[in-house]
């Protein structure tokens, strides 16, 4: 992977979960690795995440959020990116929307994070999918698993021993109906988990299955694609260079470890750096 443009100033509408390896608390870190500005948003600050930890304390706030980006307006900042996740509630959409609205020339990733394995996140109202299809709508960029993509969409997913080549692609290029460019991870095919992207360029992945499931391991995908693409790569490539980082980290987090507390990424955050 190459850093063929300089790093960029990336407005990063995220949760910060203290305990589990997710949202900031991922995506801060490897962004900064890769030598770019992060300014972080945090939708909501939870002890941890809401994946099988029990019920995290919360710290929500209706005023901040927008308040922070007025103060970054007055300023005269830009931001050369948009990058929004885990959002609360429905009404924290008008953040990343008023986010759009006085940045306007920013390049736009949604990574609707709202469920898997078929399900909304415990979390969350069914009201949050209109809201995050509805950022969809506006952004450059989708990264969608295959639960999300299926929610975006409104159509029901299909079972796991259904998916093929052909597939996976069409639903990467069904996508294009609502974001000019997308990738879908977690594609269940064979022994192999598949990732589809569409756009100028369209692609199936495959990877090996890795026996092993952890929370947080969407938003290290995205992160890195995210600081990849601003750098310059393609969307295939930095999706392959994405998915064999996580890979790694998978591979290098020790099997007996409590998989709620996620993937040991911070001894391959290395890995990120460029040197000139
Ligand atoms: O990794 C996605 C994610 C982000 N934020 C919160 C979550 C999860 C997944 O469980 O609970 C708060």
């Amino acid at each position: 992977m190459q850093h063929l443009q300089p790093p960029k100033k990336i407005l990063c509408i995220h949760d910060l979960s203290g305990l589990g390896r997710c949202s900031l608390s991922v995506i801060l870190p490897v962004l900064s690795a890769m030598g770019h500005q992060v300014i972080c948003l945090p939708t909501a600050v939870l002890s941890t995440h809401t994946g099988g930890l029990g019920q995290p304390a919360r710290m929500e706030n209706d005023t901040y959020g927008a308040a922070a980006l007025d103060h970054y307006a007055q300023l005269d900042v830009t931001f050369d990116c948009i990058f929004s996740g885990y959002l609360a509630t429905p009404a924290q959409a008008q953040l990343v929307q008023k986010a759009y609205t006085l940045w306007p020339d920013a390049y736009k990733i949604v990574d609707p994070a709202m469920g898997d394995h078929g399900k909304l996140y415990r979390s969350l109202s069914a009201d949050i999918v209109s809201a995050m299809a509805q950022l969809a709508r506006q952004a450059d960029l989708i990264l969608p698993n295959l639960t999300e993509a299926h929610l975006l969409l409104g159509v029901d997913q299909p079972e796991p021993t259904e998916w093929t080549r052909e597939s996976a692609q069409n639903l990467a290029d069904l996508l294009i109906s609502i974001c000019p460019s997308a990738i879908v991870t977690g594609i269940p095919m064979g022994k192999y988990l598949g990732y589809a992207g569409t756009g100028a360029e369209r692609f199936v992945q495959k990877k090996l299955l890795l026996p092993r499931s952890y929370p947080g391991t969407g938003d290290l995908f995205a992160a890195v694609v995210t600081g990849l693409l601003l750098h310059g790569n393609a969307l295939s490539a930095a999706a392959d260079a994405a998915a064999a980082f996580v890979s790694e980290c998978i591979q290098n987090t020790d099997p007996q470890a409590d998989p709620r507390f996620g993937v040991w990424f911070e001894p391959q955050l290395n890995k990120l750096i460029f040197h000139a």
